[in-house]
């Protein structure tokens, strides 16, 4: 059947599930746009910012598992995305972006609104696509999903002139792929397993440190298992939160430059670390040089490009982490740890890192810790960039998979609000909140005209300090309490948000908190709450740039743990 190119990209997106589809519309996307209609499936969210249309789609995809989709137009339109796929880029999210290119016979000349966006985005994207035949778009949108979501997840860029979405061609829906240069490994290899297993089986002193991949391959069952009969505690990155409970026995919690004292001093202290689906990131790992300096290491990745990128690892394992998981847990054999358990455990009282200190004040670890007990751990969370981030990684106890949504690799502030609604719009049966900086808020607020619009029941929770927190808290710690650029004001938050239309309050002490979120979470539609906090709280523990892990100060004052030795353990 003959089709516009604008119907034949549409057909291919109702054929791979798409349901949601978040974007800003301009000429040169006008004639995708004007066949939109044609498909009721799709629905088109109409956000006020490309960046918050890749962040939206950004959302959707980590709370749904499925590919979040934008579309944008050419020039600014497309820029204006960059920041967006650069952050599903680095924390390999599955994403599908379409935007509108001058006409082909435009492209060279610096037409108006042309900007070379595959140029941009190379270095950005998994793959991109500049589609100059009609004829091709169908088998470019089958390609583009099939990369988005197989092996390591993460975004496709497919740009299309305008001509191309206009002229007609022979529309024939895709079974088949034809990509001989793509085939993820996606089991592990025997040999290298066995070695795992010897490993395993030798160890006194193993860690599991899981991240975002065990959640990608929804390996959660196959973890769970291994750890279980093994009997090994298992430790997250920031992005890996959520894929292992967190109220489970043998979880000891998140690692690196924010995490918990003993999670980084079992590190230091392991014999064996089993890392799996995650990447040795720098704010993960700390000192590489004093990184784990007493552990053989075994890493589980489908990325072949990551094993001994960052870390010296003794046993790589390529493959899809649920399959190899799998394999392990056929052949490993049941044992315990007592005395390695016991001595996490002797840690963790000793060096309680999630405590709170008693204050009259409004502390922000207090806000988070309540919205934790209002919603049981069972909420998505989605937050900013700062300390409001590594607060709410901290102070939340994730029961479920997919429940913590932040910016971890980019570190993008104004992520939390437009990916919030994506989430939302995904989960519309899951309570969403969003916990932010009034920083990082700033940065995205007028996302909060698409909440209104889209009557998206996100619960805001903004952490205002005052300040451009984090910043602040190196230039306490670091630069003799210079602040030069970090004091920050802002709107009323609660008169903003009510002339959008949305319901607010202020909270500016202890007692009003409780209350404050139960009546948001009683409250039908969206919600926001300015918390008014302590503006110069520091987030601890911390690992301090350029020191290892195991040198981690717990709080102002009280410095470093002894460096454990092994010798000891
Ligand atoms: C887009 C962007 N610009 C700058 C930074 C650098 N940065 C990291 S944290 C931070 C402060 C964030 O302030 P706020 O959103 O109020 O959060 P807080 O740390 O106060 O909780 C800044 C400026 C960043 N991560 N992202
Ligand atoms: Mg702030």
């Amino acid at each position: 059947m003959k089709m516009n190119g604008g119907q034949i990209i549409c057909e291919s997106l109702v054929s791979e599930g798409v349901e949601v589809i978040f974007g800003i519309l301009g000429g040169a996307v006008l004639p995708l746009y004007d066949v939109l209609p044609q498909y009721p499936q799709l629905r088109h969210i109409l956000v006020r910012h490309e960046q918050g249309a890749a962040h939206a789609a950004d959302g959707y995809a980590r709370a749904t598992g499925k590919v979040g989709v934008c579309f944008a137009t050419s020039g600014p339109g497309a820029t204006n995305l960059v920041t967006g796929i650069a952050n599903a880029h680095l924390d390999s999210v599955p994403m599908v972006a379409i935007t509108g290119q001058v006409a082909k016979p435009f492209i060279g000349k610096d037409a108006f609104q042309e900007i070379d966006i595959t140029g941009i985005t190379l270095p950005i994207t998994k793959h991109n696509y500049l589609a100059t035949d009609t004829g091709s778009l169908a088998r470019i949108v089958k390609e583009a999903f099939y990369l988005a979501r197989t092996g390591r997840p993460g975004p496709v860029l497919i740009d299309v002139p305008k001509d191309v979405f206009i002229e007609q061609a022979e529309f024939h829906p895709q079974t088949k792929l034809d990509l001989p240069g793509y085939k993820p490994t996606l089991r592990g290899h025997p040999a290298q397993i066995k070695k795992a297993l010897g490993l395993i089986n030798e160890a006194r002193r193993p860690v599991i440190i899981a991240g975002r991949g065990i959640i990608i391959s929804g390996a959660y069952a196959e973890l769970k298992h291994l750890a279980e009969t093994v009997q090994i505690p298992v430790i997250t990155t920031l992005l890996g939160i959520g894929c292992f409970p967190e109220a489970h026995v043998l979880s000891y919690g998140m690692l690196g430059m924010h995490g918990m004292a003993y999670a980084n001093m079992a590190v230091d202290g392991a014999d064996l670390i089993i890392a799996i689906g995650m990447r040795f990131d720098d704010r993960a790992t700390a000192d590489v040089s004093g990184f784990a300096p007493h552990a053989r290491i075994i890493h589980i990745d489908i990325d072949p490009a990551e094993i001994g990128k960052n870390v010296r690892v003794d046993v790589p394992i390529v493959g899809d982490v649920k399959a190899v998981l799998k394999e392990l847990n056929k052949q490993i054999t049941a044992t315990g740890h007592i005395d390695w358990i016991g001595q996490l455990d002797d840690w963790r009282k000793e060096h309680p890192s999630t405590a709170i200190r008693v204050s009259d004040g409004l502390l922000p670890q207090y806000v988070v810790q309540q919205i934790s007990e209002a919603t049981k751990g069972e909420a998505i969370i989605v937050t900013g960039v700062g300390q409001n981030q590594m607060w709410a990684a901290q102070h939340y106890c994730y029961s479920r998979p997919n429940s913590l949504i932040s910016s971890g690799g980019l570190g993008t502030m104004g992520f939390g609000l437009p990916a919030s609604i994506g989430a939302k719009i995904g989960c519309p049966d899951t309570t969403v909140w969003c916990i932010d900086g009034d920083g990082g808020f700033q940065m995205t607020i007028q996302e909060l005209a698409t909440i209104a619009q889209e009557k998206a029941a996100v619960k805001i929770a903004i952490i205002n300090n005052g300040y451009l927190g984090m910043v602040r808290q190196w230039q306490e710690l670091f630069y003799e309490k210079r602040y030069v650029a970090t004091p920050l004001s802002g709107p009323d938050y609660v008169k903003i948000a009510e002339a959008y239309g949305i319901s607010a309050l202020r909270v500016k002490s202890r007692e009003e908190v409780v209350p404050a979120i139960k009546q948001a979470m009683e409250h039908q539609g969206p919600f926001l709450i300015d918390f008014v906090v302590e503006p110069e709280e520091n987030v601890y523990p911390m690992v301090a740039p350029g020191t290892a892990l195991a040198e981690v100060v717990e709080e102002p004052g009280r410095e470093t743990k002894v460096l454990s030795d092994s010798a000891k353990l």
